[in-house]
């Protein structure tokens, strides 16, 4: 059954036409204008001269011709234009695209001829929420064309692209089947209730809940972690006293010189941010100002700044200068960076390992405790991969992230009603413990199919609906 079957409160999306620029503002290559809905067809007419007239076009083809205005009959621009037969199409309707030349102004131009022949703008996600409201791909699906959209690193862009393969779909209608099955057994047992011994199995149902269930939720959920840390990734928050080698390090890890280094103390003044790679998972590493006491107010306001990062950390790397023994103000800012974040995972990086001659490492083990140490050189270069490795084995547990075991990975959304669904799921095997009556336990099961249900987007309501569509681009 269609998404759009069940899908009552919404309004046939297909009574209007609906028009936007397609490619991003400003000049480029090629422009498309796309147009959906039962006019498309007759604007194209209206507006299109093909090179060889014809009286119609054939479906998913590209044809040579211009755009005139209808009005003056004026040429505007020199075009590729295709007609895609409903429902073959994005969004099931009547489909047009035309590809014009890259400029801004024709494209408006354009699509001003296109909204002067009956068409009305397109909200943000329009095209794709048509998609989904005529059933042609459900919300996960839908969720996925923003998330191909968004994707920062390849890691996240092959979770994108698996979802909108229906990856996820598919395993919520693997959980659903079963579901169904269960439900199916309890309803016999609902209306033939005096039979009730020899048709209920509570121990087999409760396995067959447990196994076709509960652990595939369970595995959803653990995906739904990992899923967030490869789309929105971590901060990773470099500190240290002056001079340790932070701004270099940004550097290394950009492969760029970005941050001003030199040999004075108190270069950098305000953080630095930018995005690295590391596996797949995007980094953000922020370079901060080297902590010290001072009387200078603008390395002072720096140095609150860099105090304030240690907020959004989900990683502190902890930059030591090797060259130099050990000093009061390193033990002071680890003491200061465990007693503000205590859990915050810690990377002690000892940095110049170049010049560190006669270094013993066993004074950084005492003063430190058990924090991870790992030498480097941001010079040079050495150590670095040891750095990334580490990086992100202690973000996400595991070094292991781009497995196929994480092909599914849930959004903050499933994430919300699969967790309702396993907690549903626990009850019902609960009911079939204690032998709850029949009836009982089928409460429970229907609670399971509605929350996954929502997922997949048969009774999401319009404003969720209406939330995740408007985070589109315009002509998405
Ligand atoms: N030999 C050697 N020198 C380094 C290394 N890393 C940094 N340096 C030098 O150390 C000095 C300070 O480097 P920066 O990267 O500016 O240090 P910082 O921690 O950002 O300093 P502030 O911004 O002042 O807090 C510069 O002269 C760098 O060239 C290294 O791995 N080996
Ligand atoms: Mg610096």
């Amino acid at each position: 059954m269609s998404a759009a079957t069940h899908h009552t409160a919404t309004t046939d999306p297909g009574e209007d036409t609906i028009a936007a620029i397609a490619t991003p503002p400003g000049a480029g290559g090629i422009g498309i204008v796309r147009i959906s809905g039962p006019l498309a067809a007759a604007i194209l007419t209206r507006l299109f001269r093909p090179r060889h007239p014809r009286k119609t076009l054939a479906s998913h083809r590209l044809y040579y011709g211009w755009i005139a205005d209808p009005s003056s009959g004026l040429p505007l621009d020199e075009v590729l234009a295709v007609h895609m037969h409903a429902p073959h199409t994005y969004t099931r309707e009547d489909v047009v695209e035309i590809h014009c030349h890259g400029s801004y102004l024709v494209l408006q131009k354009i699509l001003g001829l296109v909204l002067a022949e009956g068409a009305r703008p397109a909200q943000a996600g329009e095209f794709t929420k048509r998609a989904f409201l005529n059933g042609r791909i459900d919300l996960t699906r839908a969720e996925a064309v923003l998330e191909l959209l968004e994707a920062r690193t390849t890691a996240a862009l092959h979770l994108a692209t698996a979802q909108l393969q229906g990856r996820l779909f598919q395993e919520v209608s693997e959980i659903r089947a079963a579901l169904l099955t269960v439900r199916a057994i309890l309803e016999v047992a609902i209306d033939f209730p005096e039979d009730d011994v020899e048709i209920l199995d509570a121990t087999a149902l409760r396995e067959k809940l447990a196994s076709e269930v509960r652990v595939p939720l369970a595995g959803l959920l653990a995906g739904a972690d990992r899923g967030k840390i490869l789309r929105q990734g971590v901060a990773a928050v470099i500190l240290g006293r002056p001079n340790v080698g932070k701004s270099s390090l940004l550097n290394t890890l950009l492969r760029e010189e970005r941050a001003l280094v030199t040999p004075v103390p108190g270069t950098t003044r305000d953080t630095i941010e930018e995005y690295i790679d590391i596996k797949g998972m995007p980094v953000r590493i922020v370079d901060t100002a080297g902590i010290r006491e001072t009387r200078e107010t603008v390395e002072e306001m720096g140095i609150k700044r860099a105090r304030a990062k240690l907020a959004e950390a989900d990683l502190v790397l902890l930059l030591l200068d090797a060259s130099e023994p050990l000093t009061a103000e390193d033990r002071q800012l680890y003491a200061s960076i465990r007693e503000q974040n205590p859990a915050t995972p810690l990377l002690l990086v000892l940095n110049k390992m170049d010049i560190a001659a006669g270094l013993d490492i066993t004074s950084y083990a005492s003063a430190f405790g058990a924090e991870k140490l790992v030498c480097i050189s941001a010079r040079s270069g050495e150590g670095i991969d040891t750095l990334e490795d580490a990086i992100f084995e202690l973000v996400t547990g595991r070094s292991d992230l781009q497995e196929p075991a994480v092909a599914c990975a849930p959004n903050l959304r499933h994430q919300a009603a699969l967790g309702k669904a396993l907690t549903a799921c626990l009850q019902a095997e609960e009911g079939f413990l204690h032998g709850l009556p029949a009836d009982l336990v089928a409460v429970d099961l229907q609670a399971i199919l509605d929350h996954l249900a929502d997922i997949i987007g048969e009774t999401t309501t319009d404003d969720i609906l209406d939330l995740i569509f408007s985070q589109f681009c315009i002509g998405k």
